[in-house]
């Protein structure tokens, strides 16, 4: 019996304790819930719970620090990853993450960002891009896709009025101070499992000192985007991996 008991402790998918039990605002479908899941599992695999300190953004995902249970500091939009550069250099014990998605990382925190990876900080930054503003009411973001339709481009993304989609992380995988560049999605199960390898070495790299880290995750907003949770996925699949291919993009040691 006691066996039996065993195996099935072994069997049951538990919510990871560093989870908190806050009932998180996300709406259905989003993929800031599975990324925050990764996030916990992650920290909670890799001991690291009194080490880390993820900074939040100003966006969908700028209540983060009430789900996952770690240390956090909220920066204004944009500057996470010069909040993350501070607390990492007079602290450099421990593991400092950053946590934004497309307009915050690629449209007003541009500069932070790009001069963060070329400065080599020993940061982890975790990239939500779901081509467009969520939490203001789906405006176009950098990333927004050509003729994706969102409230300011109603026509769809012209790019004689609004140029091209921004890929950041094919910048970041050019400057020297990054050491693993890398896109990844959780839009069905083999993606979240090969998305939490990633996310690991990601924390790893640069806790070695061997520079920053970036993971971006191409990502769903289907309240945004104006779709069913399932067509959103579709969506994602059919026009932003085109777009924003999955994969590493840069590994050095
Ligand atoms: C200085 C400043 N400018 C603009 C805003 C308004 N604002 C809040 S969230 C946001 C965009 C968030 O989009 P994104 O970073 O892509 O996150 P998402 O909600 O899509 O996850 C903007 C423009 C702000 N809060 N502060
Ligand atoms: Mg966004």
């Amino acid at each position: 019996m006691a066996e039996v008991e065993k195996i099935k402790e072994n069997l049951v998918y538990a919510k990871n304790r560093l989870l908190t039990n806050e009932v998180m605002h996300y709406c259905p479908g989003c993929s800031h819930g599975t990324i925050h899941k990764l996030i916990a599992e992650v920290i909670d695999e890799m001991g690291m719970e009194d080490k880390a300190v993820g900074i939040s953004p100003v966006g969908c995902g700028v209540l983060a620090y009430n789900y996952i249970d770690c240390d956090w500091a909220e920066s204004a939009h944009g500057r996470a990853c010069a909040v993350a550069t501070g607390i990492k250099r007079m602290a450099p014990d421990k593991m400092v993450f950053t946590y934004q998605g497309d307009g915050d990382l690629a449209a007003i925190g541009t500069g932070e960002t790009i001069h963060a990876c070329n400065r080599g900080e020993n940061i982890t930054i975790i990239y939500i891009n779901n081509a467009i503003y969520g939490m203001t009411g789906g405006q176009m973001s950098p990333t927004t896709l050509v003729g994706q339709r969102t409230a300011t481009t109603p026509q769809g993304r012209d790019v004689n009025l609004h140029g091209y989609p921004f890929k950041i992380s094919e910048m970041a995988a050019m400057l020297d101070g990054t050491c693993y560049v890398t896109r990844q999605a959780v839009n069905s199960p083999a993606n979240v499992r090969k998305a939490k390898k990633a996310l690991r070495k990601a924390f790893e790299k640069p806790m070695k000192g061997q520079g920053l880290a970036l993971i971006e995750f191409v990502s769903t907003c289907n309240s945004g985007w104006k779709m069913s949770p399932v067509a959103a996925n579709q969506w994602m699949e059919e026009n932003m991996f085109p777009e924003y291919p999955l994969g590493d993009l840069k590994e050095r040691e």
